[in-house]
């Protein structure tokens, strides 16, 4: 299942589909109370690039909104949640000081040029098919061991 699951996600890297990851999300998934963490993900960083992007998608199946206030990666000194919108031609992102937050019955997704955490200041890149221990802190679920999958880099860079 596991080598399965990397060979789709290679397939649609080959056309270009990377919305398409989604399809392999059912892979892996953590479940804390009334959140489901789907498939944490790590992008490769391009070349030398000290930050990288992760993203996953968090579903909240509950009645009342919670909140990710904090994630650590192992190996990351600084791990921040970014919000990103487009200011006329000028891509810009944010810390959310206060937290994502996760509504009641509804999905969240971070994915590239959207929602993401910010792993920045990296002293070793990550290699495509590592696992990287990490963590996720809600404000009412508590905190949740997860692993972040590495994948490879898109052409596209996330710039900073
Ligand atoms: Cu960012």
């Amino acid at each position: 299942m596991k080598n399965l699951g990397h060979w789709l996600v290679t397939i649609s890297f080959m056309f270009g589909a990377f919305q398409s990851y989604g399809g392999v999300a059912q892979a892996h998934e953590i479940k804390i109370g009334k959140l489901v963490i789907h498939h944490p993900w790590i992008r490769q960083p391009i070349g030398s690039a000290t930050v990288a992007g992760a993203y996953t998608t968090i579903d909240n199946t509950g009645t009342e909104d919670d909140t990710l206030i904090k994630v650590t990666v192992e190996g990351v000194p600084i791990a921040q949640i970014h919000d990103m919108k487009m200011e006329g031609e000028t891509m810009k992102m944010a810390e959310f000081n206060d937290g994502l937050l996760i509504p009641a019955g509804k999905s969240v997704e971070l994915k590239p040029k959207s929602l993401h955490i910010m792993l920045m200041n990296l002293k070793s890149s990550f290699m495509q098919g590592d696992e990287v221990n990490g963590t996720m802190t809600f404000a009412k679920a508590g905190k949740v061991d997860v692993d972040f999958e590495v994948v490879a880099a898109t052409a596209e860079a996330h710039k900073h």
